[in-house]
């Protein structure tokens, strides 16, 4: 850029988000930089030991068992292609504060703590109790995200919403009644469009849109590996299909959002 007075100064780039200036920015880049490229993986392309837990329609969710200092830690891909929907629509009712307590069942109490900005919030939450452990809460960064496609620039791309727990002074772990579960969470959506035939407009019949979801929990502290194993084959199916049940039901009535 050329000033009136004729210095030449480098032009300043567009901001990336508007949360680059936060001291998380540089471990929120990074996170949904590694995250994105692990769930664009195929269960085949990641690693061995992915089996099967869960199989409905088109939904289909893997699991790797692994501990570490003797806690169950599994990591979870699931897979999804649902119809009528964006990739869009999808993160920003995960992502949205408001919407968190219609379908997330396991929810007791969230927390707005910081909003950094636009897309990128710090949440607390606590989460209900399973007997015999202690109940849980979790304190995460969610940033949410368009992605460029490789395949398909002009195309409607990627949405991605990752959350990952960090530390903040206020809300200590273990403080009180609960144990402080730490989460890497991410949802990627790719809105795939059928144009229709006619040339007329698209519409929910014409857009499907395929989800990953990849999540890691660390307990956080001592539970029985059988009943934990037996929540995550129960919560995580029901997450899903409750999830993206809930979308559909919510943008049925309304212009499609890419
Ligand atoms: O990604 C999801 N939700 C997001 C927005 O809420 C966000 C939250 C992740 C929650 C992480 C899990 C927190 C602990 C939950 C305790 C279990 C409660 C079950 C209550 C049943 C009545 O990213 C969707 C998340 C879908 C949740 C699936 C359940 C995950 C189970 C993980 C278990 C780890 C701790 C277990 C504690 C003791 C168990 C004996």
């Amino acid at each position: 850029e050329k000033l009136m007075n004729g210095t030449i100064v480098p032009a300043t780039p567009e901001p990336l988000s508007p949360a680059c200036s936060h001291r998380l920015w540089p471990e929120i880049e990074n996170t949904v930089m590694e995250q994105v490229a692990m769930a664009k993986l195929g269960v085949g392309e990641c690693g061995a030991g992915w089996q099967l837990f869960a199989e409905d329609g088109e939904m289909k969710m893997y699991r790797r068992e692994e501990e570490m200092n003797g806690l169950v830690v599994d990591p979870l891909k699931a897979v999804h292609v649902v119809k009528g929907i964006t990739g869009y629509e999808l993160c920003h009712y995960f992502f949205s504060p408001q919407y968190r307590y219609d379908w997330e069942t396991t929810l007791e109490h969230m927390v707005v703590v910081e909003t950094i900005s636009e897309d990128t919030i710090v949440f607390q939450q606590t989460h209900k109790r399973i007997w015999p452990a202690s109940q849980r809460d979790a304190v995460f960064w969610s940033h949410m995200r368009k992605l460029s496609d490789d395949q398909d620039t002009e195309g409607p791309g990627l949405w991605a919403v990752v959350n990952k727990s960090t530390e903040l002074p206020n809300y200590p772990a273990n403080a009180g009644k609960c144990v402080r579960v730490y989460l890497t969470v991410c949802l990627l959506c790719q809105t795939l469009v059928n144009p229709p035939k006619n040339g007329g407009p698209v519409t929910r019949e014409d857009i499907s849109c395929k989800i990953t979801y990849c999540s890691v929990v660390n307990p956080g502290g001592w539970a029985p590996a059988s009943v934990l194993r037996a929540v995550y084959k129960r919560e995580y199916p029901k997450f899903l299909k409750r999830f993206t049940a809930y979308v559909i039901n919510q943008t049925k009535d309304k212009p499609i959002t890419f």
